[in-house]
């Protein structure tokens, strides 16, 4: 269990510390990540490579992956301007790292915040708050603007709030009188810079972007109810909030000349991130103007991604496209916590890990241009090789002093899975262009080797059409 536990935190921490969404459908049917080839994706690592996608409009179709998941979209770019190029997106998919704030950790033994508070005290009030549960946020706006191809700025802002109330109240003042009040909100606001050089001795062109990003995070639960033995208020307060939290990332891609006709593409990526949270439970349930529960718990989360890779792009003729890439995925994180009982000022639970997985995929990928509409597209991706450590220092608590501490450290290490992934694209005419990943169901062998939602041909469908 403890190597599944280890195995999975790697893998989860790993996907979070490269994913990045982009006009998906081509890579996807690729199985291939943004560096690794030119696309119109490139402005999601770079947004300084607007400048060569102007006059565009995107729309995509996403199949639904999971009730209130958002996963159509459009955009449009503005066509070459003296002030530069800008582009507005609406409503894409949400890539970010906040939901992973209040992540259950496998054998951490602190109490655990309420997966649902329900409301107790007040007559009639069904009204359920889910205070570990990090709403996903909804992207609303992406802003590009491309000053020139040195310098351009991105601007993102998603957020999702959910409010339930309940108030019951009786001619003549009772018990059971009173609100319920559930109030979730996450917003998410992040900014990047990028620029575009060329030519720089060996290295024939160099992208490099920084972004940063600030959730937020207010999960609140409060409950005020008449007592009448006591003729006073009985109340329930509860807080989950994000503490100083941020998220940072570094992306650099650049082409270096080997030899006269060679060159090869070289990506690196470096992200941290920031997650810490507090969650605070003051309750008087007695209504005798004292608090009877008033516990706080602190938790830190820190994820930390390095990825380095070199690829090649290689034509074969008119028609046909190789892609080759191999990738060096390192991934740290740190997760620690502590409650503490502030009635008489004990700490009750205390509780570390820290993982570090590491993964060597490679990527092949094909294109063919079967005919001047069609093109035809597969890749495979196997993990040459992965490791995963997971070391954790649980100290237990009694009478405010620490009555074990255990130490304890779990090592994965092998040989990973093989991904084939298959996609299609249909040039509609010389502006209008469809590109579609083709779904599991399709292939089946043992186990599902074309990844997906399950009863759709396709998974994911994109349009561009390019504007005169
Ligand atoms: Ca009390
Ligand atoms: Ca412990």
């Amino acid at each position: 269990m403890k190597r599944f536990i280890a195995v999975l935190l790697t893998v989860v921490l790993m996907s979070s510390a490269s994913a990045v969404f982009a006009t998906q459908s081509r890579m996807e049917g690729m199985g291939l990540s943004n560096w690794m080839a030119e696309d119109d994706y490139n402005i999601w690592d770079n947004p300084a490579r607007l400048v060569q996608y102007p006059g565009l409009v995107w729309g995509e179709l996403g199949i639904p992956t999971a009730p209130m998941s958002y996963t159509q979209w459009a955009g449009v770019s503005s066509k070459k301007m003296p002030i530069g190029t800008i582009a507005a997106f609406v409503g894409r998919p949400y890539s970010g790292s906040i939901t992973s704030m209040y992540s259950a950790v496998s054998g951490m033994d602190l109490t655990a915040v309420p997966v649902a508070i329900n409301s107790a005290n007040v007559t009639g009030a069904a009204l359920t708050c889910a205070m570990s549960t990090v709403l996903t946020p909804f992207n609303h706006l992406d802003l590009f603007w491309s000053i020139s191809p040195q310098l351009a700025v991105w601007v993102n802002m998603a957020d999702h709030y959910d409010t339930l109330s309940h108030t019951y109240t009786s001619t003549t003042r009772a018990n059971g009188d009173g609100t319920a009040k559930s109030d979730r909100g996450t917003a998410e606001y992040n900014f990047g810079v990028g620029t575009m050089l060329e030519k720089l001795g060996p290295i024939e062109s160099l992208d490099v972007a920084v972004k940063i990003g600030l959730p937020f995070v207010t999960n609140i639960y409060s409950e005020r109810w008449y007592v009448a033995a006591q003729n006073r208020e009985g109340s329930d307060d509860r807080e989950f909030k994000s503490n100083g939290a941020f998220t940072f990332d570094f992306y650099a891609r650049w082409f270096l000349r080997i030899m006269q006709t060679s060159k090869l593409m070289m990506f690196s990526n470096v992200s941290m991130n920031g997650l810490g949270s507090l969650y605070t439970d003051k309750r008087d349930a007695n209504a005798d103007g004292t608090l009877d529960v008033n516990t706080k718990q602190t938790r830190n989360l820190g994820v930390y991604g390095f990825n380095f890779g070199a690829g090649d792009v290689m034509p074969l003729g008119d028609r046909t496209t190789l892609y080759a890439a191999l990738s060096l995925k390192i991934s740290q994180s740190s997760y620690s916590g502590k409650t503490e009982n502030l009635i008489n000022t004990t700490t009750t639970e205390e509780y570390a890990a820290s993982t570090f997985g590491l993964g060597v995929p490679l990527n092949f990928a094909i294109e063919h241009k079967v005919s001047k509409v069609f093109t035809l597209r597969g890749g495979l991706e196997q993990l040459l090789w992965k490791n995963g450590v997971l070391d954790v220092n649980d100290n237990d608590w009694a009478a405010n002093a620490v009555v074990s501490n255990a130490k304890y450290q779990t090592v994965t290490t092998g040989i990973g899975n093989i991904t084939f992934n298959f996609g299609a694209t249909a040039n509609i005419s010389n502006s209008l262009v469809i590109d579609a990943v083709l779904n599991q169901d399709v292939f089946f062998s043992g186990t599902y080797i074309v990844s997906g939602r399950t009863n759709y041909p396709l998974s994911r469908i994109t349009l561009t059409y390019k504007f005169k």
